[in-house]
């Protein structure tokens, strides 16, 4: 008989992360935790099911039926079996609920995005209307449209399935996906005083959702971003059909196969207003602060699930005489991932407690500052490591990683859309200076420096001034080019890298340290180590 290779295991998501179990140790007060811990261990086992389901079924997707057999418009959705469990799970374990739940406090975030990590790589991206869900109740929650407010959020935030509702977000058109300024949709109101939108919606993700935040211009509104209005959309009528809405078709995607994304077209759509007749971007800006969150979570859980099977492989694995995981070029190799996995783990964690804190009102203006600079340099950085992560899985398992029923390719394919979603790469850079321009660079210099402060005496004086070195550059030549919007511009992802990453290593220090003193363990310090020495600093100056 042949030697065959045994599949990977996939070790338990909750009870085996050393990066998650010392984060929640040294954060979450113990009470807090015991409470939350029944939901983050019946996530971590449906993630097992899940993935146990995944390796032995044929891979399903979405399916649109337009015309029943009489030829009526139909335009009917048949979801796949994730999704269908999706409400049940995401309202049991209060996925969107805990977020808003006043009774978590400032842990409300961290709770819940905890949840996300464990959830995001068995939902098969129901995880996207999660996301949008929260932002959307987040965007409602200030909303001066009060009806509105008190009849669409309590079933935006319910943990009853049977009550439970998931939301859209309708920014994108075919004019722009990030220059949404240039959307076409129009917004009448009849002499009945309710507003109808007409218009192309190109990118609807999740179109089974029962109610979407949608950009639209009121007629005799200036073009531009400011002519734009938030509008919120019931896309079924009490009958059930669709409230003027036709779907186009689904796209067919790289990856987030079971998601259902469509194109639609809105025919006098009844929606209502959710706050002025303009400056629909600045109201729906609250959403993207949320969204760009879950982004880099799923990301993370992404990596995490990456990083696991990869592990387990390379134990079982015999190359050369040993197993992989003893090739001193390999270890090198996964340790590097695992370093940079663990300080992105702690950068997006900072940046759901200090949204905890903020929405608590247990933060200051420095954490609200904090969190408006921080957010988008986790999007940032945190999604386009994922690619380059899941890329380096489907190498360390060699051909059986480019083989489809691995489900390897999968992870890689999957992670593309992070960086995509919710404003690329680019956008987010340009976000940073936007945060700048209205926070400045000291929040971030001030907390870096309280971060190392923690660390001081632990954590290597070398690895410290490395940190130190990419913050004070970013800072330097922040004021050098602040006269040069063009220079700015050009050099702002190199920028939002490289204080991304200084960020995070003072955070991976500050964690280190405390693992030392209080776990006896140096795990963290030699991640932060390597973290390091990857290099922090990507500015060049321009020539
Ligand atoms: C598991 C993960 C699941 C995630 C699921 C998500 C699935 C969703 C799929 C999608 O991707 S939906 C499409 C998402 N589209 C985008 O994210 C759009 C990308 N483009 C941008 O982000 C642009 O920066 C933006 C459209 C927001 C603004 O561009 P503009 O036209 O240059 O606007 P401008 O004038 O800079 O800003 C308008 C207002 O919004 C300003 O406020 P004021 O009116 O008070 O001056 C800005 O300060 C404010 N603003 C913009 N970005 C903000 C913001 N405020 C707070 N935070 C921000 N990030």
């Amino acid at each position: 008989m042949n030697f065959v290779q045994p599949a990977p295991q996939l070790a338990d998501p909750y009870r085996d992360d050393r990066v998650l179990q010392a984060w929640l140790a040294r954060v979450l007060p113990e009470a807090r935790r015991r409470a939350a811990e029944s939901d983050f261990i019946a996530l971590a086992d449906y993630a097992r099911r899940a993935y146990a389901r995944q390796t032995t079924s044929t891979p399903s997707e979405p399916a649109l039926t337009r015309w029943d057999v009489w030829g009526h418009r139909v335009d009917r959705i048949e979801l796949t079996e994730t999704w269908r469990e999706g409400p049940a799970i995401a309202s049991k374990y209060g996925l969107v609920a805990d977020g808003h739940d006043r009774s978590l406090g400032e842990f409300a975030r961290v709770q819940q995005f905890a949840k996300v990590y464990l959830y995001h790589a068995a939902s098969a991206f129901y995880s996207c209307p999660l996301a949008m869900t929260d932002g959307v109740a987040t965007a409602l929650r200030s909303a001066s449209n009060t009806a509105l407010r008190e009849r669409v959020l309590p079933h935006l935030l319910s943990r009853d399935p049977a009550t439970f509702r998931i939301s859209g977000q309708w920014m994108t058109e075919n004019a722009g996906g990030s220059d949404v300024g240039g959307s076409e949709t129009t917004a009448r109101r009849g002499a009945d005083g309710t507003w109808r939108l007409n218009g192309r919606k190109w990118f609807t993700s999740a179109i089974n959702a029962e109610v979407a935040l949608a950009l639209a211009r009121p007629e005799g509104n200036p073009a531009g971003t400011d002519g734009l209005a938030l509008f919120c959309v019931e896309t079924r009528n009490a009958d059930g059909a669709w409230n003027g809405i036709t779907l186009d078709r689904l796209k067919d995607k790289l990856g987030t196969r079971e998601l259902p994304t469509a194109e639609i077209h809105l025919h006098d759509t009844r929606a209502e207003l959710v706050g002025d007749t303009a400056h629909g971007v600045r109201a729906i800006a609250p959403v993207l602060q949320v969204t760009r969150l879950w982004n880099a979570f799923g990301s993370l859980s992404t990596m995490a699930r990456c990083l696991a099977l990869t592990r387990d492989y390379a134990h079982g694995r015999m190359a050369f005489g040993k197993p992989l995981v003893e090739q001193p070029l390999f270890a090198d190799s996964l340790a590097g991932w695992e370093a940079e996995f663990e300080a992105a783990f702690h950068l997006a964690m900072e940046v759901a407690l200090l949204l905890g804190r903020v929405e608590s009102g247990t933060g200051d203006e420095r954490d609200a500052a904090l969190q408006r600079l921080l957010t988008p340099l986790a999007k940032l950085w945190i999604c386009k490591l994922g690619v380059r992560i899941a890329s380096e899985t489907v190498e360390a398992f060699g051909g059986i990683g480019y083989l489809e029923d691995s489900g390897i390719p999968l992870l890689l394919r999957d992670a593309q859309v992070f960086p995509i979603w919710e404003g690329a790469s680019n956008v987010q850079a340009l976000d940073f200076l936007r945060a700048l321009e209205k926070n400045g660079m000291e929040p971030l210099v001030d907390a870096v420096d309280g971060w190392l402060e923690t660390a001081d005496g632990t954590v290597s004086g070398h690895d410290a001034e490395i940190v130190h070195g990419a913050i004070r550059h970013a800072d330097t030549w922040l004021r050098d080019h602040a006269r040069d919007v063009g220079d700015l511009q050009a050099g702002a992802l190199r920028l939002g890298m490289t204080c991304a990453r200084g960020v995070a290593a003072a955070l991976l220090a500050r964690h280190a340290a405390w693992a030392r003193l209080h776990q006896n363990d140096s795990a963290s310090a030699n991640a932060l180590r390597r973290f390091c020495a990857h290099g922090l600093d990507s500015i060049i100056e321009a020539v």
